[in-house]
């Protein structure tokens, strides 16, 4: 997978690229990330990228021309790329939409900067608008990389043999359940008993039964429309029989 990202502080990449997993899947070809300077495309002598809005008001706007230069550039070097503005305004980021977007035939991310990007950019070049979350950044760029780190790890090759994609939260549509390493215990915490009695089957209904307990208990809106076995359920009444006896003991005054 290819990622060409339009910036004004392509510097800013080298965290991303520089360490982990993504610096290793760059050296093992797996992806290609590629900054683009977005002033680089900045026609007049002083290469301007910004100017004050339309209307009035404080801060200022990125100009539409370089933006524009810089995604024709871009397209031409990845005719069949998806183009991206990342910007609260976009819909939201989840490992579904990292999925899709991990199918597609090279990415070109579009960061902003100042206090905000002509209208006519995001409304006619490019293909979707992302949100990484509900809170404002001083610039695309932090956003970008989020989306690049997400999908990277996607591609198949990206994360080795060590780990599997499949395996991790959010494929199962539940939060991942813990874990533990040695030693046994820490700090006078024991790791569960079950996870050393070597019984494959017992760990699995252990691991499943703590993934739907903290599920519910941190993140109740990720169940809704999840596949449940009827094991999860049984486990699930149990759990809502226990809360239910604490409850009645406090209610009976004791
Ligand atoms: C975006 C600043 C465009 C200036 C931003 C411009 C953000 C987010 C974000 C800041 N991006 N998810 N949240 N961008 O805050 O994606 Cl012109």
């Amino acid at each position: 997978m290819q990622f060409a990202v339009l910036t004004l502080f392509p510097e800013m990449f080298s965290a991303l690229l520089g360490a982990g997993v993504v610096k290793r899947a760059i050296e093992n070809r797996y992806i290609l990330v590629e900054p683009i300077n977005i002033r680089g495309f900045a026609k007049d002598r002083h290469h301007t990228v910004d100017d004050r809005p339309y209307g009035g008001g404080c801060g200022m706007v990125m100009k539409p021309e370089p933006v524009a230069e810089g995604i024709r550039y871009a397209r031409k070097k990845h005719p069949e790329a998806y183009t991206v503005l990342l910007t609260p305004q976009g819909r939201l980021l989840n490992q579904k939409v990292a999925q899709e977007l991990a199918g597609c035939k090279g990415l070109i991310l579009v960061c902003g900067r100042y206090e905000g990007m002509d209208e006519r950019v995001s409304e006619h070049l490019v293909d979707d608008e992302i949100s990484i979350g509900d809170y404002v950044l001083t610039g695309g760029e932090l956003a970008a990389m989020v989306v690049i780190d997400a999908v990277a790890r996607l591609i198949p090759g990206t994360l080795g043999c060590e780990h599997s994609a499949q395996e991790d939260s959010f494929s199962t549509g539940l939060l991942e359940y813990p874990q533990y390493t040695r030693p046994r215990s820490f700090e006078g915490v024991n790791v569960p008993e079950v996870l050393l009695s070597g019984d494959h089957g017992a760990i699995r209904q252990w691991r499943r039964q703590a993934s739907l307990g903290r599920t519910i208990l941190r993140r109740p809106d990720l169940l809704m429309g999840q596949p449940l076995t009827t094991g999860d359920i049984e486990y699930m009444k149990k759990l809502q029989q226990d809360i239910k006896t604490i409850i009645g003991k406090h209610s009976t005054g004791s």
